[in-house]
């Protein structure tokens, strides 16, 4: 296997660092097998025995093992097993799951791709049964624990259990696919071309594949789940973190204005409580400093920008870019409306003797909801614009 440097591979910012060991091998496979790898040299040898005999029984098919430069020997490993159906693709400077098998799917040559993890917690013998699926009409296909006749090993924790079930409902919003964490999947080469606004960040490049290229018949074909004999599984809690952050980003992605709608509406809410408290806070420390009008006005430019902040944030991140105090005055002109209904029934309702913090917060509830989907509208068409490329 000769080292070959990639300099003019199709969308690969990262191309310049890396190395394919190529085989050679002219023959254009049917099935591309991407098998992303840290540190899992020592799983190489049998998980090749087994791909093998797939090979042997006469399936056309290439294995990409996408490397992130581990250096325990897993070049060495491809060598020594010297498969002409085999590549290793080497990538320096960089880390991460699901970027690797993008990597991969680029330099695949066949019409179907498998996904599968280098452990063995996958079985390659599940492999027909995922390509049959798609032949016979799936758009995406999986290997599921969770489907009958789909198992996992004894001795997964409990915990283990527990988070994969966690991750699977809250992919719910995207999929009703059983086990889309499992991270062995088949679809056709020209399901992932077909994908828009990839974006390759995290551990699931299944349910990011899925929502992306908006696959609609999701297959299931039921695996035995084994449980790793060799190295240590790389799903750290930072990257569990990081999945909460990728669903939020396919959130926004697939229903952007309910995406910001609801926090918005949120916000506004908790706005209620902030200025209801704030009023009582100056009820109490500054009554005979500052008139009960200028209470009412100091809490309500506090509250504005209580849910300025947050919304800017949570409702609008895509404008977080743009120049913060042109959004502020923006945002202040665009809750005019609703502040000025907010003003005068609390200032009305203070006039009636009634206790301001109830006056606020009666106040603050007719300015809201008056106002809610007024701002969000106003908001996000004039203030916090969407640019083209965001
Ligand atoms: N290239 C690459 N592969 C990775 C990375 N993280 C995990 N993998 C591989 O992705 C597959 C799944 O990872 P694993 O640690 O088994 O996760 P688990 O199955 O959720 O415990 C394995 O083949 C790993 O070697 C990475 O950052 N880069
Ligand atoms: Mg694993």
């Amino acid at each position: 296997m000769g080292g070959q440097d990639v300099t003019d591979s199709r969308n690969a910012p990262e191309a310049s660092d890396m190395t394919i060991h190529d085989s050679a091998n002219p023959m254009r496979p049917s099935l591309s097998i991407i098998v992303p790898t840290y540190e899992e040299a020592d799983s190489l040898p049998p998980l090749f025995a087994r791909i093998g005999d797939l090979h042997d029984s006469g399936l056309s098919l290439e294995v990409i093992v996408v490397d992130d430069d581990s250096r325990d020997g897993t070049e060495q490993a491809m060598r020594n097993l010297a498969l002409p159906w085999a590549r290793l693709i080497t990538r320096r400077g960089q880390r991460g799951l699901s970027s690797a098998v993008l990597t991969g799917l680029r330099a695949a040559r066949g019409d179907t791709m498998i996904v599968m993890d280098a452990d063995l917690s996958h079985p390659p013998e599940a492999i027909p049964a995922m390509v049959a699926a798609l032949d016979q009409g799936a758009d995406f296909v999986v290997g599921s624990r969770y489907v009958p006749g789909g198992s996992t090993e004894d001795g997964w924790g409990v915990l283990r259990w527990i988070n994969s079930k966690v991750a699977t409902v809250m992919a719910r919003p995207f999929t009703t696919v059983k086990d889309c964490m499992s991270g062995f999947l088949g679809f056709r080469a020209d399901a992932w071309q077909r994908a828009v606004d990839l974006d390759p960040v995290g551990y699931k490049i299944g349910l990011e594949l899925i929502v992306k290229c908006q696959c609609r018949n999701v297959v299931e074909v039921p695996i035995h789940f084994s449980t790793r004999q060799h190295g240590e599984s790389k799903l750290t809690l930072k990257v569990q973190i990081q999945y909460l952050d990728h669903v939020l980003r396919l959130l926004r992605w697939k229903h952007p204005k309910w995406s910001s709608f609801v926090p918005f509406a949120l916000i506004g809410l908790s706005g209620i409580g902030v200025y209801a408290g704030l009023l009582a806070i100056f009820g109490a420390l500054l009554d005979g400093l500052l008139s009960t009008d200028l209470q009412v006005i100091l809490a309500i430019a506090l509250t504005i920008g209580w849910n300025f902040l947050w919304d800017r944030w949570l409702a609008f991140w895509y404008a977080r870019g743009d120049s913060i105090w042109r959004q502020f005055i923006g945002f202040m002109a665009v809750c005019a409306v609703p502040v000025a209904i907010n003003y005068f029934v609390t200032t009305w309702l203070v006039d009636d003797r009634m206790i301001a913090p109830a006056a606020g917060a009666i106040g603050a509830l007719i300015g809201s909801a008056a106002g809610v989907v007024f701002n969000w509208f106003v908001a996000r068409a004039i203030v916090f614009r969407r640019r083209s490329s965001s």
